[in-house]
C-alpha cells in the first residue's frame, strides 16, 4: 500500500472508499466507532478484530495503517485514520446526509466535543490498558492500588462531565438535546467501563440518565462489547 500524500488526498473529494476497520471488542475507543457507525448505518467492507491483550494492534504487519500501536483505526486502498475522533468526524464529514454527530451548528458543535473530549482526553487515556500495565509491571502497584486509581480518574472525568451536563441543560434525552451525538458516543463506552470495575455512579445522575436513555437505542447496544461475547 502506498502513503504518499497524492493517494490519501483521493479521500478529500469528499467520496468515502471501502475500508477495513480495526477493532477489539473490549476497547471504549473502537466502541466509540462502533456506536458511530451504527448510528450511520455505515458498514465498513471488512472488519479486522485484534487482540489488544497481546499485542496484536502493533504487529510489523500493521505498522502502516496503526502506526501508534492501538486501537481503532481505519484502513483503505492508498490511506489509514487513527484516532476515534478524527475517524467518527471523517464519517461525518462524508456523510451528511446520514444522521449527524457533530451538529451543524458550531456552538453545539463545539459543545459536542468539549464533553467527547472531557471523555477521551482528560478521562480515558489515564487509565488505557498500557498505563494500567505500567502501573502493574512496571511500577508494581497492587491491583487494589490499580483500581483505585482506575476509580479516581473515572470520578474526576464524570464530576466534570456531570457539572458540565447541568449546566448545559439541554433537557435531554441525550447529552446535547433531542439527538445522540459524538457526546453521547463518547460517553457511553466510558459509563459501560466504570460499571466493569464497578465505580459508583449514583452520584452522576445526568449521566445516568443520558446512559439510559442512548442504551435504549439498538445502535448503541449492538456496539457494546456484551453483544460480542
Ligand atoms: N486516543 C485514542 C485511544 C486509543 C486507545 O487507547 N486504544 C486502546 C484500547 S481502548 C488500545 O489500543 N490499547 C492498547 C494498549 O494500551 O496497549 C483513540 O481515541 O482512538
Amino acid at each position: 500500500m502506498s502513503l504518499d500524500t497524492a493517494s490519501n488526498q483521493e479521500c478529500e473529494a469528499g467520496q468515502m472508499p471501502s475500508f477495513t476497520f480495526y477493532n477489539y471488542f473490549r476497547s471504549s475507543a473502537a466502541y466509540r466507532v462502533r456506536i458511530a457507525l451504527n448510528l450511520k448505518g455505515i458498514k465498513p467492507a471488512h472488519t479486522v478484530d485484534l487482540d489488544i491483550r497481546q499485542g496484536e494492534q502493533k504487529a510489523a504487519a500493521f505498522g502502516e495503517v496503526i502506526p501508534h500501536g492501538l486501537v481503532p483505526a481505519f484502513s483503505w486502498d492508498g490511506g489509514f485514520l487513527t484516532q476515534s475522533i478524527a475517524m467518527i468526524e471523517w464519517l461525518d464529514a462524508l456523510t451528511p446526509h446520514l444522521p449527524r454527530l457533530v451538529p451543524a451548528d458550531p456552538f453545539q458543535a463545539s459543545q459536542a466535543r468539549e464533553i467527547a473530549l472531557a471523555v477521551a482526553c482528560d478521562t480515558h487515556p489515564l487509565n488505557n490498558l498500557r498505563v494500567l500495565n505500567y502501573l502493574g509491571h512496571r511500577l508494581e502497584l497492587s491491583e487494589d492500588a490499580r483500581l483505585q486509581w482506575y476509580r479516581h480518574w473515572v470520578e474526576e472525568g464524570f464530576a466534570a462531565v456531570e457539572r458540565i451536563l447541568r449546566l448545559r441543560c439541554s433537557g435531554g434525552p441525550f447529552a446535547l438535546g433531542l439527538q445522540p451525538t459524538l457526546a453521547d458516543v463518547c460517553l457511553i463506552p466510558q459509563v459501560f467501563n466504570a460499571r466493569r470495575f464497578d465505580v459508583p455512579l449514583s452520584t452522576f445522575p445526568m449521566i445516568n440518565e443520558v446512559a439510559e436513555r442512548c442504551e435504549t437505542l439498538e445502535a448503541f447496544r449492538k456496539a457494546s462489547p456484551e453483544a460480542a461475547v
